[in-house]
């Protein structure tokens, strides 16, 4: 495998689906059937420089294959690909197990988590860090990342991820995923969802702002969760924090309605109360910054009218009261990144509730405008991957720490594209983004923790550094390449020369290229519980 000069998915091609992969040789591909059949010869394929890596390569169509193993042969170069009917649902399964395994406050059963079981950890009521007089109930949540810290912004758009991935493509999302919950009448991604919201409820504070984050002062060492014992604190309440989690609690209460009104109704009062925080708090913004002595992760951000602009979307989606109609018209006017759904710019998912789910009660003034913005802006992302030699939607000016965010957000704004107006480019653009998760990327490398035979084995992820096995905690997805803002020990390693897509290492030390983190997962379960969907429908457009 070592310099193979095939990149390709690692986890699997989809019957039905393009086959595309990269190749950096000129030499002619050959593709062989698992009888050593040639059946398909393409000429030397025109390699051309991708600027994001500095590699000469080709991006090659293969169109689409029957279910089968193949090798891909170029020279004496050799690499098996597989095409599968369905391959999506083991890796979307897979991925909203992984945030399983992030769970916090409770301990992983050897039923559910197998060699992956632990201790519970992070039990202890909090104090609020300004006054540590105060203290709360507040465990539970997943582990943000490869540290142990729950912070509510981030968590909120995680939930929203999933909550919309099975809005959308409920049959894509898998289930019997063997929760500790399996079984119990919900879907089995919402039972993981209701976890983190769960959580998230006990981050309120008695004025309805939302604790910034629950952590220590300082990151834990590597070791167990339930080994980290110093005390943690309720961080000081953000209105970013407070415009998130209104907006994922009103989308809550919307999801989770039909099975369960009391926690429906719940959602909906903690949306209420945020909303009226922020309205009480509309001129005193600041961004969020650690307090003197604190020194874990900080997701600052310089404004919140985006967090305040998917609030009024989804109060307004789940009350249908015109005042929240008012506001989402104007913080649209005043501009939003309709493409952009992590935890920084959540513009997208205000977009995704108008233009899926508010459509009539949007208004013409907000649905007509909001959607004729949403298709330009995501006209940006079939750009970058036009012109990138392996298909992927980002320049390279943009591999910054967690690129992959942007890329499977691309992602999603390339589905969302599709969905709004049937144009295959969009979908298989789309795929391509998932596509470089799992393999097809300059360094080789499946990012998607237990698939690929070349996969993330050292993620910056303190169980999987500490728990003494060799394989790391499975369904974890790697930031991946980073090179705008680094460590020195990586630069040590890599120095100045190495290209933006290939600046990766596959060290437990480098959370600057090889850190998971829950919303990074969940761009990829809403991008896989797409396409599994589409593998299970014949009309192939959307399985709504
Ligand atoms: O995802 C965050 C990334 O966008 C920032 O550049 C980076 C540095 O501030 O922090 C990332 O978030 C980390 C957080 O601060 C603490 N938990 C781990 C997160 C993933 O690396
Ligand atoms: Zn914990």
């Amino acid at each position: 495998m070592e310099g193979s000069v095939f990149r390709i998915n690692q986890a699997g091609y989809t019957e039905g689906l393009p086959v595309r992969i990269a190749v950096l040789a000129e030499d002619g591909v050959t593709l062989e059937d698992s009888r050593g059949k040639a059946v398909l010869r393409a000429d030397s394929p025109r390699l051309r420089e991708d600027a994001a890596s500095g590699d000469r390569v080709a991006l090659m169509d293969l169109g689409t294959l029957p279910a089968g193993e193949y090798t891909l042969c170029s020279g004496a170069c050799r690499r098996r690909i597989t095409v599968r009917t369905a391959p999506w649902r083991e890796v979307c399964n897979a991925l909203i197990k992984g945030l399983y395994y992030q769970r916090c406050g409770c301990g992983l059963r050897p039923e559910h988590a197998g060699a992956y079981a632990h201790a519970a950890c992070h039990t202890a009521p909090a104090a609020e860090w300004a006054d540590r007089s105060r203290t709360h109930a507040a465990s539970g949540g997943w582990h943000d990342a490869g540290d142990y810290g729950r912070y509510t912004g981030p968590g909120a758009v995680t939930a929203a991820h999933l909550m919309y991935a099975w809005k959308l493509f409920p049959r894509g999302c898998g289930d019997d995923l063997n929760l500790p919950e399996t079984g119990n009448g919900l879907p089995d991604i919402l039972n993981e969802t209701k976890y983190e919201l769960d959580w998230m409820l006990k981050m309120q504070d008695p004025e309805g702002g939302f604790y910034h984050k629950l952590t220590k002062d300082h990151f834990a060492g590597f070791i167990m969760p339930e080994e980290d014992r110093d005390p943690e604190y309720l961080m000081p309440v953000s209105h970013c924090a407070t415009g998130a989690a209104c907006a994922c609690m009103a989308l809550a209460s919307r999801i989770y309605r039909p099975w369960d009104g009391a926690f429906a109704d719940r959602a909906l009062h903690a949306a209420r109360r945020a909303w009226n925080w922020l309205e009480a708090h509309g001129d005193d913004f600041v961004p969020f910054k650690n307090p003197e002595g604190v020194r874990t992760g900080v997701y600052s951000d310089n404004t919140d009218r985006d967090e305040r602009f998917w609030a009024a979307c989804e109060m307004l989606a789940a009350t249908g009261e015109d005042s929240f109609r008012e506001k989402a018209e104007a913080l649209f006017a005043g501009g939003q990144n309709l493409t952009r759904f992590g935890w920084q710019d959540v513009g997208g998912l205000g977009g995704i509730c108008c233009l899926f789910d508010l459509k009539e009660k949007a208004g013409e003034r907000l649905y007509g405008g909001l959607k004729e913005a949403f298709l330009r802006q995501s006209e940006e992302p079939l750009k970058y991957a036009a012109a990138s030699g392996y298909g992927t939607a980002l320049t390279k000016d943009m591999y910054s720490w967690g690129s992959i965010l942007t890329v499977l957000g691309n992602g999603m704004a390339l589905i969302l594209h599709f969905l709004l107006t049937g144009q295959r480019e969009y979908r298989d653009a789309a795929l391509s983004q998932l596509d470089y998760a799992l393999g097809l990327n300059a360094p080789d490398v499946c990012f998607v923790t237990g698939f690929g035979e070349r996969r993330v084995m050292h993620p910056h992820h303190r169980p999987s550094a500490a728990d003494g096995i060799e394989e790391p905690v499975p369904g974890l997805i790697s930031g991946g390449p980073n090179k705008n803002w680094t460590y020195g020990t990586t630069r040590e390693r890599l120095g100045e020369d190495t290209p933006p897509a290939r600046y990766f290492l596959d060290e437990t030390m480098s959370a600057d290229t090889n850190e998971i983190a829950i919303y990074w997962n969940s761009p990829a379960v809403f991008t896989a519980a797409f396409f599994n969907c589409l593998c299970m429908d014949d009309a192939g457009t959307s399985c709504r």
